[in-house]
């Protein structure tokens, strides 16, 4: 595989409400953006993914678009966004935007016309049927709770929404809706931009016919995920958009695509497939479910150290030389990392969150890093349920607790601050300030109380903090090609307390081991005397033990 640019890059995620507010008005903005980005550059990544920023009534923050080519006003305006991506370049940081084409708002133009008539020419840009016996055309969940299809008095026919209501599906079979989306594609390419996260995009082809989904449980509405995902005509789709908009550029693509495999993901970014250059899988963040299919991804259970090893195991293994990975712990829809994967207590917040960066940067692929991880940001530990804002975790809480009585209020809450998307959400924290420094004004949504202990400021005063952790598994990674290329050799993947693994490359090795417990434990891997310790979480490095989460990398 010839070698890209994106390979060796890594990615930083701002999501910008939460990131640094500007203008008091408690939402983070591009301003606020512009402010920070001496902070991104300090951290030492390539490339900044921000959530979307589009003219959107944010029903589900900015997921649903109304407008793709002009800016959020909350947000800013298109000169500061010009201003900020002028900034960026100058301080050579790349920015990749997001593409949310599954669906648009149902405040874009495009759908305020398609459900005025049957005959309005842009009827066939979403996906309109009749209902069947007085109800949905089928069984269909939507993601956010409900049925996939709601009903519309106009034209009496239901259109179909995988997400909130507010998402209308948009109708790829159309190909007017393809040049569409081709050409705002090219809009902000030809601006500058470098790349795009693709919202869903393993969605977009949806079964002929809207068969029922298989509902072995009985649940008021069957998983929608298993008929939308990885559909028959996705590659098609993906392929056109590569040669008509993608391959006339030098950019990234990654696309995100919830329930695919290691099959589908060589398909969609193999050297043949000339679609995208890598995919968000899901395997290794659904680990843990609910024994009730129909509660789904909502649990307060740990994740075993085993099923996380075979799980990344698998996917570095299959990929390898056929296609290239996307590394992640987190990002704006899960729990964050050290408090889902690792150890969030004061005694081992710091040891932990250096272990998992460690396990995951030292993996073949391309690390994003999702803003405040840099900083061991923990979930929030919400008690009330009002502080919650987002639209899954709340409908999920109408459907689980209050309509089908599935669990009570208490199981929920636990749920909740296990696997809530606001975990990830809460505003930046950046110094022990009032609102951490991320407003002057009220903030848009609670922030984690523990700001005064975890913040910017806090790290970046000391040299043996997270912070200047990552950077250095960043720098390692620019100034190493076995990092970068090397393969991947599972080692011991029956050890339930160390996750160790080798990498090699012309003939170098990398061995990286992490102890996942807080104890002590001891383990013999068969390295020659000429090892050299590239990074490690613990000072003394002349120790048979491997002490609470303490992480090692030799190379030889
Ligand atoms: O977070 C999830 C997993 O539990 C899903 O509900 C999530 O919606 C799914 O991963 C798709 O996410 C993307 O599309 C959604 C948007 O709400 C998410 O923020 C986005 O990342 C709809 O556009
Ligand atoms: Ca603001």
């Amino acid at each position: 595989m010839k070698k890209k640019w994106w390979q060796k890059a890594v990615v930083y995620q701002v999501y910008p409400r939460s990131f640094q507010d500007s203008n008091g008005d408690g939402i983070g903005d591009l301003g606020g953006v512009l402010k920070r980005l001496p902070y991104i550059k300090k951290l030492g990544v390539d490339v900044i993914w921000l959530n979307p920023v589009y003219k959107s009534p944010d029903k589900d923050n900015g997921y649903d678009i109304s407008d793709y080519r002009s800016i959020q006003p909350k947000f800013g305006n298109m000169e500061i966004f010009d201003k900020l991506l002028a900034e960026a370049h100058r301080l050579d940081l790349k920015i990749v935007m997001d593409l949310v084409v599954n669906h648009t708002s149902d405040q874009h133009e495009w759908f305020k016309e398609s459900k005025k008539s049957k005959d309005n020419p842009y009827r066939n840009f979403y996906i309109w049927r009749d209902g069947k016996d007085g109800k949905a055309p089928n069984n269909w969940g939507s993601f956010f709770g409900g049925s996939t299809w709601e009903y519309s008095e106009a034209t009496k026919q239901y259109y179909l929404h995988l997400f909130a209501k507010g998402q209308p599906d948009l109708n790829w079979e159309n190909p007017e809706v393809r040049e569409h989306v081709w050409d705002l594609m090219r809009f902000w390419l030809d601006k500058g931009i470098d790349g795009f996260r693709m919202d869903v995009v393993n969605f977009l082809s949806k079964p002929a016919g809207f068969p029922d989904a298989p509902n072995l449980e009985k649940a008021e509405y069957a998983n929608v995920e298993p008929m939308v995902a990885d559909g028959a005509k996705l590659n098609d789709y993906l392929r056109e958009m590569n040669d008509k908009v993608l391959s006339n550029y030098d950019v990234m693509s990654v696309g995100e695509m919830p329930s695919s495999t290691p099959e589908d993901a060589i398909e969609y970014t193999g050297l043949e497939a000339k679609e995208l250059n890598m995919i968000f899988q899901f395997d290794h963040v659904t680990l843990t479910m609910n024994d009730d299919p129909r509660i789904g991804k909502w649990n307060d259970k740990p994740v075993k150290l085993l099923d996380l090893k075979k799980s990344l195991s698998k996917w570095q293994k299959a990929l390898d030389g056929k296609g290239w990975n996307s590394l992640y712990w987190n990002n704006h829809d899960r729990a964050r990392v050290v408090s889902r994967f690792g150890n969030d207590s004061p005694k081992y917040r710091v040891k932990s969150a250096e272990l998992l960066a460690t396990i995951l940067h030292m993996l073949q692929g391309t690390p994003y890093i999702y803003q405040g991880e840099e900083l061991g940001m923990t979930n929030a530990h919400f008690k009330h349920l009002e502080d919650y804002q987002d639209i899954e975790s709340l409908e999920a809480y109408h459907q689980i607790v209050e309509h089908e009585k599935l669990v009570d209020h208490d199981t929920m809450m636990r749920y909740l601050a296990t696997e809530s998307r606001d975990n990830a959400r809460t505003p930046m924290q950046w110094n022990d300030s009032k609102n951490a420094g991320f407003t002057d004004g009220t903030p848009w949504m609670k922030l984690n109380e523990n700001y005064s202990e975890i913040n910017a400021e806090k790290e970046l005063s000391n040299q043996n903090s997270i912070f200047y952790y990552y950077r250095k598994l960043i720098d390692l990674r620019h100034s190493s090609d076995l990092i970068v290329y090397g393969n991947y050799v599972e080692l011991d993947p029956d050890d339930e307390e160390v996750f160790a693994y080798k990498r090699k490359y012309e003939g170098k090795t990398l061995l990286v081991i992490g102890n996942f417990t807080d104890k002590n434990v001891v383990r013999n891997y068969d390295v020659p005397k000429n090892k050299q310790l590239i990074i490690s979480n613990y000072d003394d490095k002349n120790v048979k033990e491997l002490r609470p989460y303490e992480t090692r990398v030799y190379e030889y």
